[in-house]
């Protein structure tokens, strides 16, 4: 196998102003110069004059096995390092593999450029070979897309699409361009760092005295709940949320995706809200008296039932993006801005309080909850998958970047593992794609420093969706450690079965390779887990092992998560996991990883 070497950035030197380029050339200069290292992607005819001009620039490009691979890795990427997922693909069923992934970066509001190559454009709309219209296709997925049949258009709208992508609320940008206009010549004219997009303005600044409400607000609560959503971590704000937290004592309830924007192992931290959040945080969330919303949408999987959602609190809600507002939740105080800005407003503006009597409630309810939770049970010769991941929080001392697939083991990866640190927990919140986990992390690989551990935790379902990009793996020479939590069953439908359907599980027993083999089969190394016990040993011989090591965990097969808030339910009214030892029997588990 011979792949041409890339271009080292050392020796790297941009086209000046004026110099003659073919546009797929101008593609490569212009990632360049938005400080694009990696790329995700996959080749083919219409994209062919791009891959061909690639190798003399410093890019380095991953091959993915699908296009599907190729958006979640830069979406795991992007989620990882802060910056901009770039992704490259092909025409027709090269776009429209990427369909998925470009909606999962929507609905998580995640920076990705994607670059899709298109028919000549004397083609275009003769259903040419391999055309789609995919800008048609990705319209309602997309933060915004062109189709682009001019040579000279390349260089700019690459620049733009990246400002739209990273700008206000961030989303994924296509970029569709004809085969033509890579093919042609024209001068290059570089960046500008000026763009002006006619209608959309993205800074929104709160006022003075919307601030100073807000400040009135919260100094003026008893019991008060912070809400901490994506905004958080996208915004980089979680120094400031502290900050807040600290001054105001007021306890602060998680987002899926909000998980690490606060740390968990905080004394003011309550833990995950909504429909598999935390008991006591629902609860509280129900007898609050004031909700401050930060860079969170009220998505229904949070709310439950939206007529009886938080009954007596008024609510702040602040956020980038205007159309938010009101959406679901009517909010009494609107404050459309940068959250990390407003945050950094409201800190001077409130009253330094211990909130002890609200606490000791939150105590109260916290304490009810404990006797029902599975992490605090003995080890009775079974695997809970969460043990599992309750001893991988131990194990890698809270510091490991997890991403997780979609179902049963993303929920109590969310409850057991304690993320103290934003950007450490990469998870499709919003479209639940299953198959997310492997590809994202491998994305997130190339963004972490070397001696982060990044950890896939996978049910074999989601992992058997994409687990061709092992290869990828392989290929690349990555260090992954993959958890895949076995439990033989599509285990989240299977629980709505059981709640819901009278147990009737049609279509959700799941058979799977043997993951073991499997790995091997593609020169990595997999290690089987069936019992508690040979846990720690497993990950410490992995370890050792040079290459990416897939662990297949024998999990119990009809485990359910709890608590749970039925779809569509009040948030207070929660399925609880049926006491299955008498509080005596409970063993502390060590709390400090
Ligand atoms: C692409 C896709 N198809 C279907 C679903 C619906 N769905 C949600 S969770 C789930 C089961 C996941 O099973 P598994 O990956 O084994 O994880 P577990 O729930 O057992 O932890 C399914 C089918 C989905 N979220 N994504």
């Amino acid at each position: 196998m011979t792949a041409l070497p890339r271009t080292d950035r050392d020796v790297f030197q941009p086209a000046p102003a004026g110099t003659v380029l073919t546009g797929a050339q101008m593609i490569w200069e212009a990632l360049v110069a938005q400080h694009v290292d990696v790329v995700f992607g996959y080749p083919g005819g219409a994209i062919m004059p791009a891959y061909d001009a690639m190798p003399a620039y410093p890019i380095r490009h991953v091959l993915v096995r699908h296009e599907q691979g190729a958006a979640h890795m830069a979406d795991g990427y992007a989620r990882a390092s802060g910056k901009t997922g770039v992704c490259i693909a092909t025409s027709g069923p090269g776009a429209t593999n990427l369909v998925t992934g470009i909606a999962n970066a929507m609905l998580d509001s995640i920076p990705i450029v994607f670059i899709t190559g298109q028919v000549p454009s004397h083609l275009l709309g003769t259903d040419a070979f391999q055309e789609t219209d995919v800008t048609g296709v990705t319209l309602s997925v997309t933060k915004h897309n062109y189709l682009v049949t001019r040579v000279e258009e390349i260089g700019p709208i690459i620049e733009e699409a990246f400002y739209v992508a990273r700008s206000g609320r961030p989303g994924p940008v296509l970029v569709d361009i004809c085969k033509d206009a890579q093919q042609a010549k024209a001068p290059w004219v570089p960046p500008t760092a000026q763009i002006r997009r006619r209608g959309y303005r993205p800074d929104h600044r709160a006022t003075p005295q919307a601030l100073d409400r807000a400040a009135a607000m919260i100094d003026a609560a008893e019991r008060p709940v912070i809400l901490a959503g994506h905004g958080i971590i996208e915004s980089g704000s979680a120094e400031l949320l502290r900050a807040f937290v600290e001054k105001t004592g007021i306890p602060v309830g998680s987002t899926l995706l909000g998980l690490g924007g606060f740390p968990a192992t905080h004394p003011l931290a309550l833990g995950m809200m909504g429909m598999h959040g935390e008991a006591w945080v629902n609860t509280a969330i129900q007898e609050a008296d004031l909700l401050i919303a930060l860079g969170m949408r009220f998505d229904d999987r949070v709310t439950g039932r939206l007529s009886t959602y938080a009954p007596v609190a008024r609510k702040i809600h602040v956020d980038i993006d205007p159309t938010e507002f009101n959406k679901n939740v009517r909010v009494d105080l609107a404050l459309c801005d940068d959250v990390g800005r407003v945050l950094g407003e409201l800190v001077p503006r409130v009253r330094q309080r211990k909130r002890e009597t609200w606490m000791g409630r939150i105590g109260t309810l916290k304490g009810d909850a404990a006797v029902r939770d599975i992490q605090s049970l003995p080890d009775d010769g079974h695997l809970y998958a969460a043990h599992v991941i309750h001893d991988l929080w131990r194990l890698t001392g809270g510091k490991a970047v997890v991403v997780t697939d979609v179902g049963q083991h993303q929920m109590w990866e969310a409850q057991y593992y304690k993320h103290d640190h934003a950007r450490k927990l990469i998870t499709s919140g919003g479209l639940g794609t299953m198959g997310f986990a492997l590809p994202a992390a491998i994305g997130a690989r190339f963004a972490c420093a070397a001696d982060d551990e990044v950890w896939v935790i996978a049910g074999d379902g989601g992992f058997q969706m994409t687990q061709c990009e092992l290869a990828t793996i392989a290929q690349e020479g990555l260090k992954l450690y993959v958890a895949i939590i076995n439990n033989g069953y599509l285990g989240m439908v299977r629980q709505w079965q059981q709640f819901f359907y009278e147990g009737r599980y049609v279509a959700t027993p799941l058979s799977g390779p043997d993951f073991v083999k499997l790995a091997e089969a593609h020169g990595l190394t997999g290690i089987r887990v069936t019992n508690r016990s040979e846990l720690a040993d497993a990950v410490a011989t992995a370890r050792r092992t040079p290459g990416t090591v897939v662990f297949d965990f024998r999990v119990e097969q009809e485990d359910s998560v709890y608590p749970m808030v039925p779809s569509g339910a009040d948030l207070g009214d929660m399925i609880r996991r049926p006491l299955i030892r008498k509080p005596s029997a409970i063993v502390e588990t060590p709390e400090d990883p």
